[in-house]
């Protein structure tokens, strides 16, 4: 019994423990990004559900799944991973006639996004200041995103507008109808090393490639 009520206890300290923000420090492959620039959504931190990321479902629904394991870096990229994959494709799926903003193929992106999903980065921001946010993305529907620095939310909610295009009638492809948001809104960052944090917060059915900060 008491062990059991020590194991109990030691549970909900791990539990209490784990809604607290801790920085992971653990930048993707210890390459760690930089603002200003670019930020690509698939280069999140390691450390795996529940302190790099929280997705909805464990499998990667792209890397390995949509996209058969086959040995190459782009259909097995972090495959084991519950954040979901895929790539930017020629043959009339990613370059096709409905893009607002063409994407260059063979771009790894973040998908099958969903409400209360979340990824962090640790980055490096050289200067501080006040940024816009630009996105590089899909969206099924009007989603909203949301960010945090080191675990505190700093922007509004974000609005991704929808690129659906009614006269696409392939009904897969609306999930590829590409645009860039120059600026989404903006962000007040402070210099060093910082975990930005990236939430989907409503909608989801949004595709990320990459997320761009430009000073002001
Ligand atoms: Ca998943
Ligand atoms: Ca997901
Ligand atoms: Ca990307």
């Amino acid at each position: 019994m008491k062990l059991t009520s020590l194991l109990m206890l030691s549970a909900l300290f791990i539990g209490v423990s784990a809604f607290r923000f801790v920085s992971t420090g653990k930048p993707w492959q210890t390459k760690s990004q930089s603002i200003p620039g670019r930020v690509q959504c698939e280069f999140y931190d390691e450390g795996g559900e529940g302190v790099a990321y929280h997705d909805a479902d464990a499998v990667n629904n792209g890397s390995g799944k949509l996209n058969p394991a086959n040995g190459t870096y782009l259909n097995e990229f972090r495959m084991n991973e519950g954040v979901d994959i895929s790539y930017t494709k020629g043959k009339d799926i990613d370059n096709n006639p409905y893009n607002t903003v063409a994407p260059e193929m063979d771009q790894l992106y973040v998908g099958w996004t969903q409400p209360g999903e979340w990824i962090h980065y640790t980055l490096q921001i050289k200067e501080a200041g006040t940024y816009t946010v630009g996105l590089m993305y899909t969206s099924h529907d009007d989603g909203t995103i949301a960010l945090d620095l080191d675990g505190k939310r700093i922007s509004k909610d974000l609005l991704v507008k929808s690129t659906y295009a009614a006269g696409d009638t392939i009904a897969w492809r609306q999930w590829h109808h590409w645009n860039k948001a120059e600026a989404l809104g903006e962000v007040t960052l402070s210099k060093g090393t910082h975990v930005l944090t990236l939430h989907t917060v409503a909608a989801g059915q949004m595709n990320y490639d990459y997320l761009e900060f430009k000073k002001r």
